[in-house]
């Protein structure tokens, strides 16, 4: 159903976008103060609830009792279209997703003058059966208004909605991003997501304001970052195999290898070879090396390492087809980062197909790994999350580390994390903190199951330590951890 917006209505719209550069900019006191307020208001509350999925969170945001605040309705709303302004959209018309966001979006319109539209969530069954109130008219760019994301998932239900009719989404706008993964499902349908309130912000308030402990602030980042939902199951391109992911034009070699490997093998295991010995590590990756992708070493750990066992192991690894993960976890200067690579006693790239490196320094440190690996046809996993209790790694972090991944094709191929993070099929996801039985180690690591890590947290590969190592057959555990991760990836692809 197409109907014509009058000019009249044209004419105000320009008028709003020539006046978003007059708007107030939005200070941290006033964004501040908002959050305060929506915790006051009971907005936000803080404990144990069992969302709509059945998980259990620490956290529960309730917008729709804001309602009952005037000012507060007002200071949203007003803060929603200075977002969208400062974000650079640009829009036509305005449609907030029912229903908590259409009375914010309806002050937001009036106030600003911004044709508005109205979403039903079922089509009438007399009459137009329309799905979208309100006069459309195709071409235009229509901004939407949410009150909170987590997946993005209603966000794109109303986009779609929307351009079954004719009309552009390019912007949405979000008082709160959960930061749970909605920003990257919505950028690759192609929507930028503005959001006012960050979830570490609102935390890093509430914390500074005496309004909720470390604790509780801590739980909750915990739970942002093992809940994100820009996984497999949000990317259908995700949902590939091994084998087809190694056949992707954009996958790098290295990467392309070990998925082939993996494949051929059945085995998404990386043993951690954490021994203090070269005999040991050596007699370890004869024994484990049939039934592993990856092996890992801590060569730091070692109290006789020589040359000579370097080349020993780079032959067990040819003898039997795995790759040598070298956990270095680079966390320095570029300059700094490519002596330690290349030089000093290990000569770690001379014999490793692959090392990590923290994010934190800043691109500097994939630069100087890149200038020594990239050459030798190695690769990189950044480290975007920890499994130790109380990793400071926040979900922005996280998202920050990806953005530096796709940043170095060429030479950074996944991640070390503890959940899918990338929803790009090329990114291979290792994941250490796997045990067959779940807790921890009384030094902070904590343990997940090969099932979960695979299934739920959509990762690719189990490391593991202490599983195999304390056990008095480690070829045995081994084998017991390969088959429960091969299973997990089985059961995953057949439930798709
Ligand atoms: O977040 C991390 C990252 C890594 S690489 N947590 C980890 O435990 N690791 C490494 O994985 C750690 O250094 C150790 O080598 C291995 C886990 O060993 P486990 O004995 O606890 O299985």
């Amino acid at each position: 159903m197409t109907s014509h917006t009058p000019d009249s209505a044209r004419d105000l719209n320009r008028n709003v976008r020539r006046e978003w550069r007059r708007l107030p900019r939005m200070d941290d006191t006033e964004l501040d103060d908002l959050i305060v307020k929506l915790y006051d208001t009971e907005a936000v509350k803080f404990g144990t609830f069992t969302l709509k999925s059945g998980l259990t969170s620490p956290v529960y945001f309730d917008l729709r009792v804001i309602v009952s605040y005037p000012d507060l309705m007002s200071q949203v709303s007003s803060l929603l279209w200075r977002r969208a302004g400062a974000g650079g959209a640009r829009f036509d018309c305005a449609c907030g997703v029912p229903y908590t966001a259409l009375p914010l979006a309806t002050i937001f319109c009036v106030t600003e003058r911004v044709p508005m539209l109205i979403r039903r969530k079922e089509a009438k069954t007399y009459g137009t059966k329309r799905l979208i109130e309100g006069l459309i008219r195709p071409g235009e760019v229509c901004l939407i208004v949410e009150d909170v994301v987590t997946s993005g998932s209603s966000v794109l239900e109303t986009a779609r909605v929307l351009r079954g009719e004719g009309l552009k989404v390019t912007d949405a706008v979000v008082l709160l991003d959960r930061g749970q993964g909605g920003r990257e499902r919505l950028a690759a349908e192609g929507i930028v997501l503005h959001s006012v309130i960050s979830i570490s912000r609102l935390l890093a308030v509430l914390v500074g304001s005496g309004r909720i402990d470390a604790s509780a602030s801590s739980s909750v980042e915990r739970f942002v970052r093992e809940n994100q939902t820009c996984g497999w199951r949000a990317e259908p391109r995700g949902v590939l195999g091994y084998a087809q992911r190694a056949a992707l034009p954009r996958t790098h070699p290295l990467a392309a290898r070990l998925f082939t490997l993996m494949e051929e093998k059945s085995t998404n295991l990386c043993v951690s070879a954490d021994v203090s010995s070269a005999a040991e590590l050596l007699e370890l990756a004869d024994a484990v090396g049939p039934h592993v992708c990856v092996l890992k070493t801590h060569v730091d750990i070692l109290e006789d390492f020589s040359p000579a066992m370097a080349t020993a192991l780079r032959e067990l690894a040819q003898k039997h087809n795995f790759l040598i993960f070298e956990d270095r976890k680079f966390a320095d200067i570029g300059n700094t980062v490519k002596h330690q690579y290349e030089g000093g006693v290990y000569k770690i790239s001379s014999w490793a197909h692959m090392v990590n490196a923290h994010a934190m320094p800043g691109p500097g440190v994939v630069e100087g790994l890149r200038a020594i690996g990239q050459p030798l046809g190695h690769g990189c996993l950044l480290i975007a999350q920890m499994s130790s209790q109380g990793c400071l790694a926040t979900a922005e972090y996280t998202q920050a580390v990806v953005k530096m991944a796709d940043d170095y094709p060429d030479f950074v191929f996944g991640f070390i994390s503890t959940s899918r993070v990338s929803s790009d099929p090329e990114h291979i996801h290792m994941t250490p903190g796997v045990q067959l039985r779940s807790g921890g180690d009384g030094l902070g690591q904590q343990y997940t199951s090969p099932d979960e890590v695979i299934c739920s947290k959509g990762s690719d590969v189990i490391i593991v330590g202490r599983g195999i190592l304390a056990s008095s057959d480690r070829l045995k555990a081994a084998e017991e951890y390969k088959v429960a991760g091969w299973e997990a990836y089985l059961r995953r692809m057949s439930s798709l």
